[in-house]
């Protein structure tokens, strides 16, 4: 199991979803890192920060106008602490080139974090929706290693049909799915808790915020489920983060702000003393 030490005040988000339609959400997540760089001392993304990812030369090369804002959102923060970027299962061919380009840190979750809130494992989720059989195996498929260096090869048109096509299974299949069996299985979060040797759990995923307490063989431990950011379609507009510090661990929701500062999404992620 992989482990990494973080000392102070560390956030965690996941699934922010960024493309090129949620501009409103886009303005929501560049809030909130505008404010981690002020008051975390370190920042994993912890999957899904990207709606799709088909691999860093396009991204590197000649990115769209919102991707571009969004790596020189990423770039300026990684340049004020560090940021430690997990993969989801939309965004699990980020690679070092990106990273680099970043001056961020790829994070190999699952991962235990030594943190001054003790030790907490990490990861983005959606390996422990072990009941959804379908997508296990679809993950089994697009985690090969050769599979995605096929894939990385081909030109960057067809590699945009196949994540298109892709999406729109996906979508499908989830019509199709009881909710139940696209969570995560509770058998796969003690078994992943154990092997790890910790307590609590950070996960996101599922979209589905919560801390939830659970017993594993007789002590207390907790699984905090990182929320979605959508602000862009649904109402009311949704984001938040984990916050880990000496004090503890808190699921932090962002704050809608009347009236809204000049310039800024509307939504203080976190209100700062003077707001
Ligand atoms: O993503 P979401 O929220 O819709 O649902 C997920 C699971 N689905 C996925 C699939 C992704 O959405 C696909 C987009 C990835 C884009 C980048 C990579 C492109 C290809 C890379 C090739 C190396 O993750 C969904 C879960 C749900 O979470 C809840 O947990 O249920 O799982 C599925 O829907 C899987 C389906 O059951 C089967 C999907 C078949 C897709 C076939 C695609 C063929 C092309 C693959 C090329 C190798
Ligand atoms: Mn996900």
């Amino acid at each position: 199991m992989n482990k990494l030490a973080l000392r102070g005040t560390v956030w965690v988000a996941s699934d922010i979803h960024l493309g090129e339609a949620v501009p409103r959400t886009a303005r929501a997540f560049y809030d909130f890192l505008e404010q981690a760089r002020d008051q975390a001392d370190a920042l994993i993304l912890c999957g899904d920060l990207f709606d799709a990812w088909i691999g860093d030369d396009h991204a590197l090369r000649t990115p769209p106008a919102w991707l571009a804002a969004a790596l020189d959102e990423l770039r300026a923060t990684a340049r004020t602490i560090p940021l430690l970027l997990a993969r989801g299962n939309r965004d699990f061919l980020m690679g070092p080139s990106l990273a680099d380009a970043l001056g961020a840190r790829l994070l190999d979750a699952p991962v235990v974090l030594d943190t001054d809130a003790g030790p907490i494992l990490l990861a983005h989720g959606d390996e422990y929706c072990t009941d959804d059989l379908a997508y296990q195996r679809f993950r089994r498929i697009v985690r090969a290693p050769r599979v995605q260096q096929i894939f990385l090869s081909l030109p960057l048109s067809l590699r945009r049909a196949i994540a298109a096509h892709a999406r729109a299974r996906s979508r499908q299949a989830r019509r199709a799915k009881p909710m139940a069996l696209m969570d995560v299985n509770a058998a796969a979060i003690e078994q992943a808790l154990r092997s790890a040797g910790c307590t609590t759990l950070v996960h996101g995923h599922t979209h589905r915020p919560a801390i939830h307490p659970l017993t594993l063989d007789g002590h207390t431990a907790q699984r905090y489920v990182l929320p979605d950011w959508e602000f862009d379609h649904d109402a009311p507009p949704r984001g938040g983060w984990i916050e880990i510090d000496p004090a503890g661990i808190r699921l932090e929701y962002a704050k809608t702000l009347d009236p809204v500062p000049e310039g800024a999404s509307g939504y203080r992620i976190k209100a700062r003393p003077q707001d």
